[in-house]
């Protein structure tokens, strides 16, 4: 009965035949994009949105919204995985890979502080933000990303957490060590990775 109802109302929290093997352990398949936003909704324009790298590293860069428009630009087609259990399969965002980024900063550290307007930061390591595996997206599904996922840009990090793909993105320091972030100092893993349910400090 309640299958039923859930079904009448569109609301089946079971993905489409033949994709359950891409839905994490303890996620549910979400159609929609739920927004999740710690605090209030920066608006940041992008005539004053740069990108910046810092840290230790060769030489320190950033990037205004128009030069970041020069670099190259990759499709990303992905599944995206929320702690609070929703997973998104088959979407998509555009955007330029952390490859050419810190390609061009000379990394000297393994780990990255990531910050956004706003105050939000998350920390990841930089295995996880290179070889093909991050973006700054600046578009979901062909469109400009909207503003509360993020835009004009955010951190795209699909093979993780969605906490790790920080929205409205201003840049990221490169650490000799792994620092925790906003979600990370307040109980969440520092790793991350859904396939391995790495939720909370313990798990
Ligand atoms: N700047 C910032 N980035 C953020 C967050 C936030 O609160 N602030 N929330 C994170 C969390 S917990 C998730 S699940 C995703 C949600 O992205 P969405 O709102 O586009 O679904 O953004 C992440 N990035
Ligand atoms: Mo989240």
């Amino acid at each position: 009965m309640s299958d039923f109802i859930s079904r009448a109302f569109g609301g089946s929290r079971r993905p489409p035949e033949g994709m359950e093997a891409r839905i994490p352990p303890g996620q549910y398949y979400e159609a929609g994009f739920p927004v999740l936003t710690a605090g209030p909704t920066p608006t940041v324009e992008t005539d004053a949105w740069s990108f910046a790298i810092d840290g230790v590293v060769g030489q320190q860069r950033s990037w205004s919204w128009e030069e970041f428009q020069a670099l190259p630009f990759e499709d990303v087609p992905c599944d995206i995985h929320c702690v609070t259990k929703w997973s998104k399969l088959d979407t998509s965002f555009r955007g330029v890979s952390l490859d050419t980024l810190l390609g061009e900063v000379e990394p000297l550290g393994a780990f990255a502080l990531v910050r956004s307007y706003g105050g939000y930061t998350t920390n990841l390591a930089l295995e996880d933000l290179t070889d093909g595996k991050a973006w700054i997206a600046t578009e979901h599904e062909g469109e400009p990303l909207s503003r509360d996922h993020g835009g004009p840009a955010r951190l795209l990090v699909p093979h993780l957490y969605f906490w790790k793909s920080a929205k409205w993105v201003a840049g990221l320091r490169v650490l000799d060590s792994d620092e925790p972030g906003f979600w990370e100092s307040n109980g969440y893993h520092m790793h991350g990775d859904p396939w391995r349910e790495e939720r909370y400090w313990n798990d």
